[in-house]
């Protein structure tokens, strides 16, 4: 097939193609093969409505899901070509934050997989989050547009106009397809402004006209994870993407035959956080304008809605001032009003009103109150939603909280990461575990079988070696594939204490630089992208590049311990990264981290937690059990105890001598003549006088663990044992059981 298409596309043979050739020849390839597994749809549907898809590159995957990726590999090979070098030509669409937007991709590939109708609901972002760049040791934000004239997009005729209180804007469909592994295909709806300018951009950076909303209204994601204050820009493109969602839903649902009072036995609708939020109010506004009474509209909207909660981090909830709402969407503050006087009618605890008495707008009420279903992402999360952070709602509406544990998708995480591992399972024990992750668990019967935990470790350095050329090759960085990788990648941010890390690789420092010489050497690795207005997190990672360049340049050290910082971490690093890892950092302060899905994914890749008892992770524990996995700590009841007591103080833990001497080291003179004094100066005032996230609580039990880790990494045997009860207890996190539970208990498809 692909032979003919470049025949008829370029009159010319795979062989004498260029790789961008091929790469689209591929692209019209795969949507012909999509095409054809769309299927019948039954009656009911759920719509995955979020601000954030991180689909990131889709070549590849969609090849695996259409069950051609061998064949197409072969083919390229036989002429020549690459199939790793074509997947360097595709964009990669960077339409998420981070964990947030990724869960929705993987959702959406489970979705399929398990042959639901599920489609998403989102934006057509043309930049996406910013390209992460390093200069002189510092984080800069520059653009990345990533929609070409041929993509994965396609344009569809539905248009819609979207009334804002000041201004219409003309809107367009444009729809990916989402191919389910040997299953059916469903869509993404990215929903774009027909007036949006990528000119306005200014060049070198992320800065537009903020007020040109029909210019701007789709230019680019939010670059905010979970603590930014939010602007009116934000409030226009959440209205846009709710406005033509919900018009899509009904019209969806009538022309399968709904009369809208029935509305819930055609659409079910995942609200992902509060972004959405605002399509409840839509809803009514719709629903009451064909003339259902607004009591009943508001009956069924309830039934159609379900929430999930990612976070308890109390400043990332939306509140929106009232102020805003009536500028940019006046037609909603009526129906909002109304919502919040029903609520005060029949309770009297001012904390569960939606209209607080500074006139904003609890986003996250509206759907507690407006929505049958209310979900944490893991156990824990939930817990602390029903014991505390939510305890007034729990209260009210205990039938409505549970629990759906994220998940991620392993078709990605496993089959297209990982190659070499996935084959070798499946030589192992077959690859039935493809579509039933539970059957990894067959991998039991190898925990003490020399020849397999040695293949497992080959493997694992062979991961380590594409690394390794990958960093040569795109950061002129060398690494050594046989130190031990310690790897930390996700979003910067303080609760998830990469500093701790960092403070750790002073530890290391100061330890080689006495003479105690680690038995191998250790390369330690980040990634992660900083909100651009968060200045403490960008003075983070200053202080992990000062300390990249300090290393390298000292002779005694660099030999023992390298700290590296990957530039731009997104999806497709990610998939390299994984692989290689030799210990998992998921290291947040207990209680703070809803979930995390990182932690699941280097799991899977037999890579051993290090980490807190928070998330997910607590789960990870309860599966692979205490030996294979490491924690250490405060517990979640402790740190929730200090919030309430208002009783951490960093600096108490700050005058121990050996806690003391970590953190000054940050404004020794050998870092400040690296960095930025005013940047080193702020980060060490932060920790000492703040230290919200308790970074200093915690720091020694850290240092012990992480010794304890790195000493029984020489015990190879024991380690790769350690490794493959991981990869064989990680069934649980895939996404594929994760919305079979939200099938089951919450949209019932
Ligand atoms: C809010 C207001 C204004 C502007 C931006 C935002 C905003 C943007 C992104 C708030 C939150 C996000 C993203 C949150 C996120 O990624 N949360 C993560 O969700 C994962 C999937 O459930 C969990 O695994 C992580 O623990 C959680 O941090």
């Amino acid at each position: 097939m692909l032979k003919d298409i470049c025949m008829k596309k370029y009159n010319k043979e795979i062989k004498d193609c260029t790789n961008e050739e091929i790469y689209f020849a591929l692209l019209d390839m795969t949507k012909k093969l999509a095409d054809g597994k769309v299927s019948e749809e039954g009656q009911k549907k759920v719509y995955y409505i979020s601000a954030e898809f991180l689909i990131g590159k889709l070549l590849s995957n969609n090849l695996i899901n259409l069950g051609v990726f061998d064949e197409v590999k072969q083919v390229l090979a036989e002429n020549g070509k690459s199939i790793y070098d074509i997947e360097e030509v595709e964009p990669e669409p960077s339409l998420g934050n981070g964990g947030l937007g990724r869960l929705a991709a993987c959702f959406l590939d489970s979705m399929a997989t398990l042959g639901l109708h599920g489609d998403g609901i989102g934006l057509n972002y043309h930049m996406g989050l910013f390209k992460q760049v390093f200069e002189n040791n510092y984080q800069k934000e520059t653009a990345n547009p990533w929609i070409e004239a041929d993509s994965w997009l396609e344009k569809t005729d539905v248009t819609n106009t979207i009334t804002f209180g000041n201004l219409k804007v003309q809107s367009r469909m444009y729809d990916i397809d989402v191919t389910g592994y040997e299953n059916r295909t469903n869509k993404l709806h990215l929903f774009d402004i027909e007036s949006v300018d990528e000119s306005i951009m200014e060049p070198g950076g992320i800065n537009f006209d903020k007020t040109d909303i029909a210019k701007n209204l789709t230019l680019c994601l939010y670059p905010d994870d979970s603590d930014e204050a939010g602007n009116l820009l934000r409030i226009y493109q959440q209205y846009f993407m709710v406005a033509n969602g919900a018009k899509l839903i009904l019209d969806e649902a009538k022309a399968k035959g709904s009369n809208l009072h029935d509305l819930a036995d055609y659409a079910a609708v995942q609200i992902n956080d509060t972004h959405p939020s605002m399509v409840i109010p839509e809803f009514i506004r719709l629903l009451t304008a064909e003339g259902i009474s607004f009591d009943e509209a508001t009956e069924i909207v309830t039934e159609v809605c379900a929430y999930t909660n990612h976070t308890i981090l109390a400043e990332a909830l939306e509140k929106w001032p009232l102020a805003y709402l009536e500028k940019v969407v006046p037609q909603l503050v009526p129906i909002i009003k109304k919502l919040d006087e029903k609520v005060r009618n029949r309770y009297k605890d001012e904390s569960v009103y939606i209209i607080d008495k500074d006139q904003r707008v609890h986003m996250a009420h509206i759907d507690i109150h407006y929505s049958h279903s209310v979900n944490g992402v893991a156990y824990l999360h939930t817990e602390i939603l029903k014991d505390s952070e939510l305890n007034n709602f729990y209260k009210i509406y205990p039938e409505k909280f549970n629990n759906k544990t994220n998940g991620i998708t392993f078709r990605r995480w496993l089959l297209h990461c990982n190659e070499q591992l996935a084959a070798y399972i499946t030589e192992l024990i077959g690859d039935g575990y493809k579509k039933d992750a539970e059957k990894l668990n067959d991998l039991a019967k190898f925990y003490d079988d020399d020849a397999v935990l040695g293949r497992i470790m080959d493997i694992k350095k062979q991961n380590k070696v594409v690394l390794k050329d990958y960093l040569k090759e795109t950061q002129n960085i060398d690494i050594d594939e046989n130190s031990i990788f310690d790897i930390q990648v996700k979003r910067l941010h303080e609760y998830k204490r990469q500093q701790m890390n960092a403070l750790w690789v002073i530890h290391k420092y100061f330890d080689i630089k006495a003479g105690n010489l680690p038995k191998t050497p250790v390369t330690v690795i980040f990634g992660a992208k900083a909100a651009p207005a968060y200045t403490i997190a960008k003075d983070i990672i200053h202080l992990i590049l000062c300390l990249q360049q300090l290393i390298d340049n000292d002779p005694e050290v660099s030999p023992y311990l390298k700290v590296v910082m990957i530039e731009n971490y997104n999806v497709s690093k990610a998939a390299k990264i994984i692989p290689a890892c030799d210990i998992s950092e998921q290291i947040s302060l207990a209680s703070k981290e809803a979930s995390g899905t990182g932690n699941m994914k280097f799991m899977l890749n037999g890579a051993l937690t290090l980490g807190t008892r928070d998330g997910a992770n607590v789960e990870i524990g309860e599966l692979v059990g205490e030996d294979n996995i490491y924690f250490f700590g405060e517990s979640s009841e402790a740190v929730i105890d200090h919030y309430a007591k208002a009783d951490y103080v960093s600096k108490d833990y700050y005058e121990q001598p050996e806690i003391k001497k970590l953190v000054d080291f940050i404004v020794s003179d050998e870092l400040l003549e690296i960095g930025q004094k005013e940047s080193l100066e702020r980060l060490h005032n932060e920790l000492i006088v703040k230290d919200w996230f308790m970074t200093l609580l915690d720091v020694e039990d850290y240092i012990k663990t992480k010794e304890g880790v790195l000493v029984d990494y020489e015990d190879r045997k024991t380690w790769a044992k350690k490794a493959l009860v991981n990869i064989s207890k990680a069934g649980f996190f895939s996404s594929d059981r994760t919305i079979a539970e939200y099938n089951k208990d919450i949209w019932r498809l």
